[in-house]
């Protein structure tokens, strides 16, 4: 007799498998036909029977684990074309996001088997290879974006960047937004800035880092990483989302020498309603495969939507070795693939650092933009400020006591706290 449900077995124990977490609620029928419906349709199934040959059935995806709403399914690594992101999403996270069979459904996490993992290269640089680049030993990094985001003259974005520097800043980067407008050109921009960094790092003895948006399309987008290596710059920042992952995967199998930063803009879209779309933790863990340096993960504290405790749990995804099972994540063992540096960017101000590192530690790149040049003593002070902060919290110092001997600190703390 045929099995009711082919695409569930609970008893199988996964081996070289691309694991998928799934939160589903199903629309007026039972988890076990929800969750048969959803491996069917992500692997080699449809809504009817069609002709079966035997090696076909072998690539089954199996649902192993039902546990109240959460669903892990194995799909058998044969499925996929290891080294093609695309592809990888296209199943596990393709069709099913539309499935009448479920009410909701959301991708919690992945896990990738060896054979995946040993596709991609991951992060050149990573958190060690970006503080020995910068000479920044064991504190957070700092950084700052350049606002107003939009509409800036190059001359004006590229002397903001050099007060955001000598005032403190480890890196400055562009926003996500702002590529090759009109009024500030990506070629003049690259060139003026980077001068500015070099400026700064003779004026400060510290290294500088420059984050320019080479966001475009594809071709274009070489091109200007091309340009951004050949004047020096030690940095690029893409938007891997609005980007998309085949661009972030050619930028990256492009092998340049500068380190990638990752900006997330758009991943609200698939991450922010909790029953439905794609979790930050899976983003992140395509973007670490794929080989970004530093991805945004959030603040739990700043503008911007995010639970703390997520965003821990996030902070270990792109770090550890080794990461384990949790009820909302899978473990990973990520072999050679680097630990990538997180990003708390989103409305931070010097008041916030306290927090941001009791909770994310000190492998983290502090960033804020409004909060260093909308300091009441401008960017210079603003930068100071945010420095002070970190230092504070390094020696251990509460920031209000801090504050007495910094004035740049005791101005931001009166002003936003
Ligand atoms: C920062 C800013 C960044 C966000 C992105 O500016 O707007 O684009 O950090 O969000 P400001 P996330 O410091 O003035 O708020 O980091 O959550 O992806
Ligand atoms: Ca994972």
């Amino acid at each position: 007799m045929k099995k009711e449900f082919e695409f569930i077995n609970l008893k199988y124990k996964p081996k070289n498998d691309l694991l998928c977490l799934f939160k589903i609620v199903p629309n007026r029928i039972s988890m076990k036909k929800a969750a048969n419906t959803v491996a069917l349709e992500s692997s080699v199934g449809t809504w009817t029977k069609v002709p079966g040959k035997d090696y076909v059935e072998k690539l089954r995806a199996k649902v192993f684990s039902i546990k109240g709403n959460l669903v892990k399914i194995a799909y058998p690594q044969e499925l996929f074309e290891y080294d093609n992101v695309p592809n990888i999403l296209s199943s596990v996270a393709g069709n099913i996001f539309g499935m009448k069979v479920v009410k909701s459904i959301r991708l919690e996490d992945v896990s990738f088997p060896k054979n995946i993992l040993k596709s991609f290269s991951g992060p050149k640089y990573g958190i060690e290879g970006v503080r020995k680049m910068l000479k920044v030993k064991s504190r957070p990094l700092v950084g700052t974006i350049i606002k107003p985001k939009l509409g800036l003259n190059t001359r004006h974005h590229a002397q903001s960047a050099y007060q955001s520097w000598i005032g403190g800043c480890d890196i400055v980067k562009d926003d996500e937004n702002l590529a090759s407008q009109k009024f500030n050109l990506f070629e003049k921009r690259l060139a003026k800035t980077l001068e500015m960094a070099d400026k700064a790092e003779q004026v400060t003895g510290e290294k500088k880092g420059y984050l320019v948006n080479v966001t475009a399309e594809t071709k274009e987008m070489i091109k200007r990483a091309q340009l951004a290596e050949k004047m020096g710059s030690k940095y690029i920042m893409v938007d891997i989302l609005t980007a998309g992952w085949a661009a972030l995967q050619t930028l990256k199998e492009a092998n340049f020498k500068m380190a990638i930063h990752a900006h997330r803009a758009m991943h609200a879209a698939f991450d922010r309603n909790p029953e439905q779309g794609i979790s930050m933790m899976v983003l992140a863990d395509f973007a670490r495969l794929i080989g970004v340096d530093q991805i945004h993960i959030g603040t739990g504290i700043g503008k911007l939507e995010g639970k703390i405790e997520d965003i821990e749990d996030l902070a270990e995804e792109i770090e550890l070795k080794d990461v384990k099972t949790t009820k909302n994540r899978l473990a990973q063992k990520w072999g050679n693939i680097k630990p990538v540096f997180a990003v708390s960017s989103g409305g931070l101000h010097p008041g916030h650092v306290p927090f941001l590192v009791k909770h994310l530690g000190k492998d983290l790149v502090i960033q804020a933009g409004g909060g260093v040049h909308g300091h009441p003593g401008g960017t210079v002070s603003g930068a100071k400020a945010m420095r002070q902060a970190v230092d504070a919290v390094m020696k251990k110092i509460p920031l209000k006591k801090y504050a007495k001997s910094h004035d740049e600190l005791k101005d931001a703390l009166e002003f936003w706290v």
